[in-house]
């Protein structure tokens, strides 16, 4: 519930279990140009907080469920004293932490991705547990690993919107058909616009979750009008009003009970407006007040 009390953020800087490189290096790089200083501007306190995993040597995929791990208490003992959490991470499964420590009552998800991150370890022809971040959200894999998060429960699919979505392995694609997730892809957007798309998606989302956790990965952004988010851009995509705009249309409709911004790479955003519109959406998503509620 935002109700204008402080926000938490919460730094989770790695990618594929290696601290600080690549997309690993954008939440720190966020946290250096002014986050916590647009966050304040709203109006609300702003505390920063660091999730350190120990696993020495560092496997990736333990690394990646102890971050969530970490991430889910910070998520719930923020959201415990009011505290907006907002969590920073360079890999997009992290959400897996987040939304784990929301807790699952009434809770549905937002995920804004040119990506389905829909892998499974039986699909993936990479390796890249980055990937598999929403497959595992709805328990389609690594269940056992999940299990140990603290609050993980496999979200229904029917509560998942995924937004922006222009890239998907044949196999992804072949799961989402056949699941019961509704994807707003990035091309559909293009031709309706967003109220005839997302809105829509929302308003029957509405019927059965009442908070969102909000999930922007920042490729969801157009690398040609916005700039590449990281080394996995693909063309089409959101531009900056478009990202404003739907997180304003989601606050209309729901408590947003945590965000996540994940998969910035800052050595692809030569301008530095994929950097803007990360301040942009972080600043939305903790507004004190929504338009209309
Ligand atoms: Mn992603």
């Amino acid at each position: 519930m935002i109700d204008g009390s402080g926000v938490r953020v919460i730094l989770t800087p790695y990618d594929a279990g290696h601290r600080g490189i690549r997309m690993g290096s954008g939440p720190e790089h966020l946290l250096d140009n002014r986050l916590e200083e647009e966050l304040r501007s709203n109006g609300r306190e702003v505390k920063t907080v660091m999730v350190r995993p120990d696993g020495i040597p560092p496997f990736e995929v333990a690394v990646a469920f102890e971050l969530d791990r970490l991430v889910s208490e910070e998520v719930r003992q923020a959201a415990e004293v009011g505290e907006f959490p907002l969590v920073l991470s360079g890999n997009c499964n992290t959400a897996v932490g987040t939304i784990s420590g929301a807790g699952a009552e009434g809770l549905g998800v937002v995920w804004f991705d040119a990506h389905a991150d829909f892998e499974t370890p039986e699909t993936t022809t990479t390796g890249f547990t980055d990937n598999m971040g929403l497959a595992i959200t709805v328990g389609h894999c690594w269940n056992a690993m999940a299990a140990s998060v603290p609050g993980f429960q496999p979200m229904p699919e029917a509560n998942v919107l995924l937004v922006g979505t222009r890239d998907a392995s044949q196999a992804e694609r072949a799961r989402l058909e056949g699941s019961e997730i509704t994807v707003v892809g990035g091309a559909l957007v293009r031709r309706k616009g967003l109220s005839e798309t997302l809105g829509f998606a929302l308003d029957t989302l509405r019927a059965r979750v009442e908070r969102i956790y909000v999930h922007l990965d920042l490729d969801v952004l157009d690398p040609g009008a916005v700039g590449p988010a990281n080394e996995f851009a693909v063309p089409g995509g959101l531009v900056r009003e478009d990202l404003e705009q739907a997180i304003t249309m989601i606050r209309e409709r729901f408590d947003v009970a945590a965000a996540g911004i994940a998969s910035y790479d800052p050595t692809f955003d030569d301008e530095g407006e994929v950097l803007r519109a990360g301040l942009v959406g972080a600043k939305t998503l903790t507004a004190p007040c929504s338009p209309s509620r």
